[in-house]
């Protein structure tokens, strides 16, 4: 058997036909017609991706037509306001019911899926094809659906020139040649690949943001913005873009950026009004200020909260945000410091500001006190600032994580952060809860995810790399689906059902994070990677740097100390009894326990061996694991389409070849500085 090559572009939308059967033939009996009430952009893309969705999965023509449900069998689409659906349920904005039709005899004849507004009915079209496509079928009883988190947006990296910062999928979509691209079909492909897991928002540009970015801002690039955001609209996709808190200066020739002065204001006012003139309902702007040489508050000597609300004032009238980057650190630390823990700076410099922000202002915090390595704890800051809002960020694009070379699903990672009960509010107080859900009362809440999308055909590069983009949004979407759960749908959309397919993919995707972990980061010790690239290992490449990312690594043993009695200080950031536990060697999670602690290479681990026998045995491990995936692979050539197979298979030869590396450089490392010779015998360099 040969399975049918798809196009690349068509990512996890090609909807593989079902297999012959009864149960085919039942969803094709009560699905050969749509029938959409009402009409707009909105609702035509939803009725168009039901007609040529569920034609390729059925394998028959579908009818699609606009206006009343004639009754009889067939997928009825439409919102709450058109009033036959009514009936069928309340589901809030952006929500949808998938009700179930029955003829006079009760028999199934179809379905309705109505939505709380027109995005709801989109959210519903592509929700009714996953549930066919997945196996699920048509709905026995009436689904409801509704976001939890209220705010699901990509950040892009995408520089002007078309370079995207930690893009490893080509070049940007949005963007080249310094200027905003006319290619609005492949704009419009993402739109539809958006909606498909609900993502609602994206920042087009880069957090970094030199002169060229600055001046999106202005009428040199403003029509096509409005392009850009009128192509993504109707798939219930809103635009922001990241702004230069130097922008006065840098396009207004003002003396200075400083809040605190009147023409600042004056002038964020004036450019804010410019930029909805052209964008109305543009989402807002994203600030990376006073961050990593970026131009910011500290540079006036005012702080985050007057830096941010000046251009929060600017945007409130017009019904704009802004998010303000949480990702504030001493990037110019000298090594010799030991006082100074890069991990703290972050609560350090904002918990304290709470309520003072406007209400339009969200901090957007990084998923962990570092910055996006492949284990950290979850950010103390994100159970700190009751009375801010907050957004939480993750990262999809693979920096730390194996650029898109490696595979590494990294939804298991982000729901540990998801499912963290910072304790913020006694027990119960989840990051999903508090955070993501905005249930703390806060004006904005959400979660934005770093995008690893490029203008490469799969998008994404390496195709098992999708699983990330779709699994972003639909975490997004419903925080307590299963990792697994995530991995096998994306898995059944992209490949069909084949089982082989499904168990081995999916059972891949689910151990690849901590293949990864095991060979890069033992016991959450990061920053082993190459300087600048990020990509292999170069275990003191960081250490006589400025980045405050150090290993302090003797010949007795490695790491830092960051509880309260014997270290930085870190762990008080954290409510109890989180606090308590990541203090206590005996307590803290053992993956932790080098993110917490400095051990001696000969201490003996709750496992029972040394730390530096775990790290031998981990890094041969994970190189194993490695061999495991490729095995597996190859167990499908046959099975999935050549061209898939064959890009996927070269990649991870090229994961097995750096595995390699890091296991014998992580090796030596822990071995020449220890002297402790691996109990297997195997051989260190
Ligand atoms: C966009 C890390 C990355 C930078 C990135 C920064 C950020 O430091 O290496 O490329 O800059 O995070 O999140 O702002």
């Amino acid at each position: 058997m040969t399975a049918p090559a798809v196009e690349a572009h068509a990512a996890w939308l090609g909807y593989p036909a079902l297999a012959a059967g009864d149960a085919r033939d039942a969803i094709a009996a009560a699905c050969a017609r749509v029938t959409v009430r009402g009409d707009s952009p909105t609702l035509r893309h939803a009725g168009s991706e039901l007609a040529t969705g569920l034609k390729r999965l059925l394998g028959q023509e579908v009818a699609l037509s606009h206006g009343e449900h004639p009754g009889g069998a067939g997928v009825a689409l439409g919102t709450t306001a058109t009033s036959e659906l009514a009936a069928h349920g309340v589901p809030g904005p952006e929500g949808f019911v998938l009700v179930p039709l029955r003829g006079r005899d009760g028999a199934g004849e179809g379905v309705a899926i109505v939505g709380g507004d027109e995005r709801g009915c989109l959210y519903g079209a592509f929700a009714l094809l996953r549930r066919i496509a997945t196996g699920q079928g048509l709905p026995g009883e009436p689904v409801t659906e509704a976001p939890v988190a209220p705010l699901r947006m990509l950040d892009h990296w995408d520089n002007l020139d078309g370079t995207i910062e930690r893009g490893y999928a080509g070049r940007s979509i949005f963007f080249s040649g310094g200027e905003v691209t006319r290619d609005l079909d492949r704009v419009r492909e993402y739109g539809r690949l958006l909606a498909s897991v609900g993502v609602n928002a994206i920042a087009l540009n880069n957090v970094n943001v030199g002169r060229a970015a600055a001046e999106l801002l202005t009428g040199r690039h403003l029509g096509r913005v409005a392009r850009v955001a009128a192509t993504l609209r109707p798939f219930g996709v809103r635009v922001a873009l990241s702004v230069s808190f130097a922008s006065p200066v840098l396009l207004a020739d003002l003396p200075s950026a400083d809040p605190r002065e009147r023409a600042v204001g004056e002038w964020w006012r004036a450019a804010a009004a410019r930029v909805y003139e052209a964008v109305p309902d543009l989402l807002g702007f994203v600030v990376k200020a006073s961050s990593e040489g970026q131009p910011g508050p500290h540079s006036y000597g005012a702080s985050q909260a007057e830096g941010a609300n000046v251009i929060a004032a600017a945007v409130a009238p017009l019904g704009g945000v802004v998010l303000w980057r949480a990702f504030v650190y001493d990037c110019e630390q000298d090594w010799r410091d030991t006082a100074t823990d890069r991990a703290k700076a972050a609560y350090q410099e904002f918990a304290p500001l709470d309520g003072a922000f406007a209400p339009n202002v969200a901090l957007q915090i990084k998923n962990g006190p570092m910055d996006f390595q492949v284990r950290e704890p979850p950010s103390p800051l994100l159970g700190a600032a009751p009375r801010t809002s907050k957004l939480l960020e993750v990262q999809i694009t693979q920096e730390y994580t194996g650029q898109q070379v490696h595979v590494c699903y990294l939804v298991p990672l982000w729901k540990e952060v998801l499912d963290f009960d910072t304790q913020s509010r006694g027990e119960g107080s989840t990051v999903r809860e508090t955070v993501v859900a905005g249930r703390d009362g806060t004006a904005v809440a959400g979660i934005v995810g770093v995008a690893n999308v490029g203008d490469e055909p799969g998008w994404t590069g390496h195709l098992l790399a999708q699983a990330n983009l779709y699994g972003f949004g639909r975490l997004a979407w419903q925080p307590s689906l299963s990792a697994e759960a995530i991995a096998r749908e994306w898995t059944a959309l992209t490949f069909g059902s084949d089982e082989t397919v499904l168990d081995t993919v999916t059972g891949m995707l689910m151990d690849s994070r901590e293949a990864y972990e095991s060979y890069t980061a033992p016991l959450g010790l990061g920053w082993m990677v190459t300087p600048a690239t990020h990509y292999g290992p170069s275990p003191e490449g960081y250490e006589y740097s400025r980045w405050g990312t150090y290993l302090r690594a003797d010949r007795h043993a490695i790491g830092i100390d960051r509880g309260v009695t014997r270290g930085t200080g870190f762990t008080a950031q954290y409510h109890e009894p989180w606090r308590s536990i990541f203090e206590d060697r005996e307590r803290c999670p053992p993956e932790l326990l080098l993110f917490f602690h400095r051990l001696a290479y000969a201490e003996l681990l709750p496992s029972g061996v040394t730390l530096a026998q775990h790290v031998y045995d981990t890094h041969f491990a994970g190189v194993e694991a490695v061999d495991g995936f490729i095995a597996g692979w190859e167990r499908l050539r046959g099975r999935i389409d050549s061209a898939r197979h064959d890009s996927v298979a070269r990649r991870l030869r090229a994961q097995r070849e750096s595995a390699v590396e890091w296991r014998d450089v992580i090796n030596a490392y822990f071995h020449r500085h220890s002297g402790i010779a691996d109990a297997a015998g195997r051989r260190l360099y």
